[in-house]
């Protein structure tokens, strides 16, 4: 169990399901847990004695900061949130700014970086790389595999999250409705869709695992999903693979970080 404490003074417990049981005084881990049980005895072995490491993410409620409370849930480290509220311009303040110099949400500092020096981390994929990489989970180390994964990871960052985010602005945000902007960006936000559905029809997930790939994929193409359904009835495979990523409880738990509303 372990809290997650946002500078408006909001804290959330979260205690996991039953995984290590005590049995004649000696640990029992369930066997489909034994290989994250064991790395993160080492991430924690890992860490300076008596010192509790904490990654500080910096956050609000949108598809971008839910990519990094995904991952962190799914590698079930300690993490506290900070919320950046940038209806407000939060994210312009100089403090703010010393962490993101661009400006904008999510931004990681991990006290507990390489050579245990503390780093801090702009944009979500370089955020996802790093996590994955720490922990040796959710990116193949090396090898074909590996780089099918992260072509994925740069066709979100390329062109979903720019390309739902124009849509996003010129079809439901933007007071002045230009039907020539709202006409391009649906044209794409489906586009992008038949990219990956093919893909979605072969493999359970983007790539051969379950990776950092989906991870950064599924909260822009779910907010697509629940603000313009009608975009994604011609892509049954993509629908099938969000409720796919819905039955993962870490994925379940990281979709309310922050929770929506604050
Ligand atoms: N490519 C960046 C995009 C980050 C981004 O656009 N964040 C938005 C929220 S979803 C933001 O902070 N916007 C505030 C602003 O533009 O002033 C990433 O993936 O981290």
């Amino acid at each position: 169990m372990y809290d997650i404490l946002g500078p408006r003074g909001y804290k959330m417990s979260y205690t996991s399901p039953k995984r290590v049981s005590a049995v004649g005084g000696r640990l029992r881990v369930a066997p489909s847990q034994r290989r994250r049980y064991q790395q993160r005895r080492r991430y924690h072995k890992t860490s300076a004695p008596g010192r509790r490491r904490v990654i500080d993410l910096y956050t609000f409620p949108t598809p971008n900061g839910r990519k990094v409370s995904i991952m962190l849930e799914e590698l079930e480290m300690p993490y506290r949130t900070h919320l950046v509220d940038i209806a407000k311009g939060e994210q312009f303040k100089p403090e703010f700014l010393k962490i993101n110099p661009n400006s904008k949400i999510p931004a990681i500092v991990d006290s507990d970086g390489p050579g245990g020096q503390s780093i801090t981390i702009f944009e979500s994929g370089a955020i996802l790389i790093y996590l994955a990489e720490k922990t040796g989970r959710l990116l193949p180390s090396s090898g074909a595999d590996r780089y099918d994964v992260l072509q994925w990871v740069m066709f979100q960052m390329g062109g979903v999250g720019p390309m739902f985010g124009q849509y996003n602005h010129f079809a439901r945000f933007a007071a002045q409705k230009i039907p020539y902007a709202i006409e391009r960006y649906t044209k794409e936000a489906k586009r992008l869709l038949h990219v990956i559905d093919p893909r979605l029809q072969e493999l359970t997930f983007i790539a051969r695992d379950y990776s950092i790939a989906d991870v950064l994929l599924f909260p822009w193409v779910d907010s697509l999903a629940k603000n313009a359904p009608q975009l994604l009835e011609e892509t049954p495979s993509v629908r099938r693979w969000l409720e796919t990523l819905w039955s993962r409880p870490a994925v379940r738990r990281g979709m309310n970080v922050p929770p929506t509303g604050t």
